[in-house]
C-alpha cells in the first residue's frame, strides 16, 4: 500500500516540526532518520520479529518506536508503563513480541527484562525504507477490555489506521498546517492513533503535554497550537477552571477545533465551556476495534450531546435486541450501534470465538454501545448493553478483570466490581466485598494498591463497600443491580 506518512519522505515539510515532547523535539527529516534507522535495526533482529512490545511512556521516544515499527511493517503492541505484573504477563504472552522498544534508560519490570531490548535512539541517522507492507497487514495490537476475562488484543490493519485518519482529516478539515495538542496516554487509540499518527499521516505537528494540565493546554493553544484533543475529563477539568482562568479562556478562544472522545462528555460542560470561551467543543465517537465511526463535522452543526454523523466509508446502523433494523429516525428509538467499514479490527488476536461473536452475519461489528439517530442522522449514543463495562476517565474497564484481581487478595471471599457516576470521571469504579473475616475487613487504600498493582492504577476502585453476602438469584448469579439500587 501507499505510504502512511507521505511526510517522512516528501522533500516539503522537511525542516518542519512532527513531534515535540516537553523541550524536546524532532522535524521530519530527523523522525524520518531515527525511524528509519530503528526500523532497520527491527528487521535484522535475531529473531526476525513477528512483533514487537513499545513501552509506551509520553514521550518521543514511544512515537519513534512507533513510527520505526511501522516503518519495518511490523506490528507493535503498544504497553501501558503503569501495568501491573499481572496484566502485563498476559498481554506478553498473548502477544509473544521478541523485542521491546524502551527510551533508554526506562527501568522495565521483570516480565520484559527477559525480552530482547532495543532503545531507541531519537537522533538516529538511518533512511525511511520503501513501503512494501499490504493494506491488512496488521499495523498495531491494542489491548482492551472485555465484560470477563483479561483483556483481548485488537489487530488493526494499515488500513484502517490510514482510512480513520483520512476520514477524520475529511470530517474536521484536518491539514497539515494543524498543530495538535494533548496530554492522552500513547498505549490506547485515542491518544497513539488520533493523536500521534494522525498529525504524522497529516504532515502536521503534535505537541504532548506530558501529563495533561488545564496550564498546559492554555500555554500550547495560546503558542500556535490549533487543535485540542482529550477525554471527557479533561474537558471537566477545563470547564472547572475556566472561571478563575481567563487565560485559558482566551487560548480555547483562539483555537480552530476542540475534539472530545472515549466518552460521552456531559452537556453542562459542553455548555459551561461555549459560556466562557464562545467555542464549542466537538465529539466524535469511535471504538479500539473499529477506530473512529462518527463526527461532528467542522463545518457542522455542534449539538451539545450528540456524537454526529458516521464518517466517509462507514456504515452504521441501529438495531434492535431482535436484530431487525431500527429505520426510523425519531430521535428516540433506540437500538445497538453496529458499524462496517474499512476503519474496522481484522481480529481480535488468538480469540476466534471472541472474533466471531463479535460480528453479525454480514459483517457489521456489534459495538454494544445503545443510541438514537436524529432526523437529520446526527447519532446520540444513550447507553450501553453491557453493564460490566466502566468508562472511567475514559478508560474502558471490565468489571470481571477487577473482580478476579480483587478475588485474589487473602481478605477478599467475594466480590462485584459496578460503576457509579462521578463528575471527574465520568464513572468511578466501585468494589462490593464480602470479607473473608468480618471482624477485619479490607480497606479501601488495601484494595486499590492491590489491584493497581496487578492490574493498573486506573483500574483501582475508588470505593470499597463491605458486605455480608453478595445478593444473588437463584441460579447463584450475582443481582448487580439490588447493589446499585440498594
Ligand atoms: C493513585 N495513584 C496510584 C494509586 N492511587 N497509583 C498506584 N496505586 C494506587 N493505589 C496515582 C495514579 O497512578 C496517578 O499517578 C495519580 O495517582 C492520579 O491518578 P488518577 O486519580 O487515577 O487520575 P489522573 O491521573 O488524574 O487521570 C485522569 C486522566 C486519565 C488524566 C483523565 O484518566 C487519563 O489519562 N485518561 C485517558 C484515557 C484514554 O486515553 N482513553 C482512551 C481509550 P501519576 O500522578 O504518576 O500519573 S481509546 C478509546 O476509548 C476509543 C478508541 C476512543 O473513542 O477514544
Ligand atoms: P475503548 O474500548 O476504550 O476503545 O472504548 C470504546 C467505547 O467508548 C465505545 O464503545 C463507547 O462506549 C465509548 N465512547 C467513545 N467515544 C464516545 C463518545 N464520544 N460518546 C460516548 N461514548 C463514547
Amino acid at each position: 500500500m501507499s505510504s502512511l506518512f507521505p511526510a517522512l519522505t516528501d522533500d516539503g515539510p522537511g525542516g518542519r516540526t512532527a513531534l515535540r515532547f516537553g523541550g524536546r523535539s524532532l522535524t521530519y527529516g530527523e523522525l524520518g532518520a531515527a525511524a528509519g534507522a530503528l526500523a532497520e535495526r527491527i528487521r535484522a533482529s535475531a529473531h526476525g520479529p513477528a512483533r514487537v512490545a513499545v513501552w509506551a511512556t509520553p514521550a518521543l521516544e514511544t512515537a519513534v518506536a512507533v513510527v520505526g515499527a511501522l516503518l519495518a511493517g511490523v506490528p507493535a503492541v503498544p504497553l501501558n508503563p503503569k501495568s501491573g505484573e499481572k496484566e502485563l504477563r498476559h498481554i506478553l504472552s498473548d502477544s509473544a513480541p521478541a523485542l521491546v522498544l524502551a527510551a533508554p534508560g526506562d527501568e522495565l519490570p521483570a516480565p520484559l527484562r527477559e525480552l530482547d531490548r532495543a532503545d531507541v535512539d531519537v537522533h538516529g541517522t538511518g533512511s525511511v525504507p520503501e513501503d512494501r507492507s499490504a493494506e491488512d497487514d496488521p499495523a498495531l495490537i491494542v489491548y482492551t477490555s472485555g465484560t470477563t476475562g483479561p483483556p483481548k488484543g485488537a489487530v488493526l490493519p494499515r488500513r484502517a489506521v490510514a482510512t480513520t485518519l483520512d476520514a477524520l482529516a475529511d470530517a474536521w478539515r484536518w491539514t497539515g498546517d494543524d498543530v495538535l495538542v494533548h496530554g492522552l496516554p500513547l498505549f490506547h487509540v485515542h491518544g497513539l492513533v488520533l493523536g500521534v499518527l494522525g498529525p504524522l499521516r497529516r504532515g502536521g505537528s503534535l505537541r504532548h503535554l506530558g501529563r495533561f494540565s488545564t496550564e498546559g493546554v492554555a500555554r500550547e493553544l495560546a503558542d500556535g497550537a490549533t487543535m485540542l484533543f482529550g477525554v471527557p475529563t479533561m474537558y471537566h477539568r477545563i470547564a472547572e477552571a475556566l472561571p478563575g482562568d481567563p487565560e485559558l479562556a482566551a487560548a480555547l478562544g483562539r483555537a480552530r477545533l476542540l475534539v472530545s472522545g472515549s466518552a460521552a462528555l456531559p452537556v453542562h460542560d459542553h455548555e459551561r465551556i461555549t459560556a466562557a470561551t464562545g467555542r464549542r467543543v466537538i465529539e466524535r465517537y469511535g471504538m479500539t476495534e473499529t477506530l473512529m465511526n462518527t463526527s461532528v463535522r467542522a463545518d457542522g452543526e455542534p449539538r451539545a450531546g450528540t456524537v454526529g454523523v458516521p464518517l466517509p466509508g462507514v456504515e452504521l446502523r441501529l438495531v434492535e435486541e431482535d436484530g431487525s433494523p431500527v429505520e426510523s429516525r425519531d430521535g428516540e428509538t433506540v437500538g445497538e450501534i453496529q458499524v462496517r467499514g474499512p476503519n474496522l479490527f481484522t481480529e481480535y488476536l488468538n480469540r476466534p470465538d471472541a472474533t466471531a461473536a463479535a460480528f453479525t452475519a454480514d459483517g457489521f461489528f456489534r459495538t454494544g454501545d445503545m443510541a438514537v439517530r436524529d432526523p437529520d442522522g446526527y447519532v446520540r449514543i444513550v447507553g450501553r448493553k453491557a453493564t460490566d463495562l466502566i468508562k472511567s476517565g475514559g478508560y474502558k474497564i471490565g468489571a470481571g478483570e477487577i473482580e478476579n484481581a480483587l478475588l485474589e487478595h487473602p481478605a477478599v471471599r467475594e466480590a462485584a466490581v459496578t460503576g457509579e457516576p462521578d463528575a471527574d470521571l465520568g464513572e468511578r469504579i466501585v468494589a462490593w466485598v464480602v470479607p473473608a473475616d468480618p471482624a477485619s475487613p479490607p480497606g479501601l487504600e488495601e484494595l486499590a494498591g492491590h489491584v493497581a498493582g496487578r492490574l493498573a492504577p486506573h483500574k483501582r476502585p475508588r470505593v470499597v463497600h463491605h458486605l455480608s453476602a453478595l445478593p444473588r438469584n437463584d441460579m447463584g448469579k450475582i443481582m448487580k443491580r439490588a447493589l446499585t439500587h440498594g
